[in-house]
């Protein structure tokens, strides 16, 4: 089936699909053309501000609302720039907004914002969490209540820069056979401000039991998300410079995870980003490509299509047009 384009009124990307009080919330982050130039650091993505899109209906056909500004990088006291992807969690009845952005020395942590409602506006914390690190969070909340962060990305989004949750002096970024470097897990505190435990490695298997290696062009790169089907839970990414979408799955948040295949074959553009979520009783993948800015990889449009499982719980591989 036919992908659709979400919200051809202006350029998103990285879209954290969630269902609050039986209406779809999408938070992406919020493209534009600052100037700047194209480099494998992602300088090109200087994102400044969140919106939330909502949907009240079926993600393919019903109306999408701008339902506004939920946060600008001015009202966070801690971050300079680069405001990347971002997810929402609820608990209690309030609402916490987990996000990626750069600090005044350069370097990405993940920040805190509350608010009463989905559709915010949410209220910033003066400072990231502590200890955190790198880009991408995706916030799961398990059955039993507990909440995870997933998070990390290699390249701009610096986790070559860190081992056992510490700084090393030189960056490090495993290549051939070598362990290639994991996404991260942590459970967050109670009142999810802060990490409850060191973040640990999300470890994803081959069918052998074996790490996919360094050079595998299934292996992590960024853009965790986590859902649960079947009482599973699916860890799926982006492969960043291979541009696919992968899952593995597992028994519990922590994994290990076995990898199971591809979801989405390459967009146009050279990032790709997700979320899986359930509205309504069917599943739908949303993510995003440069085909609207021609090609423009930093000007990306958000697209949702329909997922399908097959009798034994495997994602089948999409492609989206
Ligand atoms: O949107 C900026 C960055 O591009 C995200 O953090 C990555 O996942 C990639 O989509």
């Amino acid at each position: 089936m036919k992908a659709r384009y979400l919200f051809p009124e202006d350029y998103m990307a990285d879209p954290s699909a969630n269902v609050f009080n039986g209406k779809l919330y999408i938070y992406p982050s919020h493209d534009w053309d600052s100037g700047e130039c194209f480099d494998d650091d992602g300088g090109h993505f200087q994102m400044k501000d969140y919106h939330v899109l909502c949907i009240d209906g079926d993600p393919m056909t019903a109306e999408v609302k701008d339902c506004g500004k939920i946060l600008d990088v001015e009202n966070v006291a801690w971050a300079e720039k680069q405001m990347w992807d971002n997810d929402v969690v609820e608990k209690n009845g309030k609402y916490y907004l987990i996000f990626s952005a750069k600090d005044y020395n350069g370097v990405f942590h993940l920040g805190v914002a509350v608010a009463d409602k989905p559709e915010g506006p949410f209220i910033a914390n003066p400072d990231p969490i502590r200890g955190s690190y790198s880009i991408d969070p995706c916030v799961f909340k398990d059955d039993d209540g507990s909440i995870y962060v997933y998070f990390g990305g290699i390249w701009g989004g610096q986790l070559q820069w860190y081992k056992d949750n510490k700084a090393l002096k030189c960056e490090h970024l495993p290549e051939g056979k070598e362990d290639p470097l994991p996404s991260r897990v942590a459970k967050l505190t109670d009142d999810v401000q802060q990490f409850a435990e060191m973040p640990k490695a999300v470890v994803i298997l081959d069918e052998n039991g074996k790490p996919l290696p360094a050079d595998d062009p299934h292996r992590f790169f960024e853009a965790s998300w986590m859902h649960k089907y079947n009482g599973k839970y699916y860890f799926s990414y982006s492969t960043g410079d291979s541009h696919l979408l992968c899952y593995a799955i597992g028994d519990n948040p922590y994994g290990p995870f076995t990898y199971q295949g591809v979801i989405l074959e390459p967009v146009v553009g050279w990032t790709t980003h997700h979320s899986i979520a359930e509205v309504g009783g069917k599943w739908y993948l949303f993510h995003h490509d440069c085909v609207p800015s021609n090609d423009t990889t930093w000007l990306r449009s958000l697209k949702v299509m329909p997922l399908e499982y097959d009798e034994n719980g495997k994602i089948i591989t999409m492609k989206s047009e």
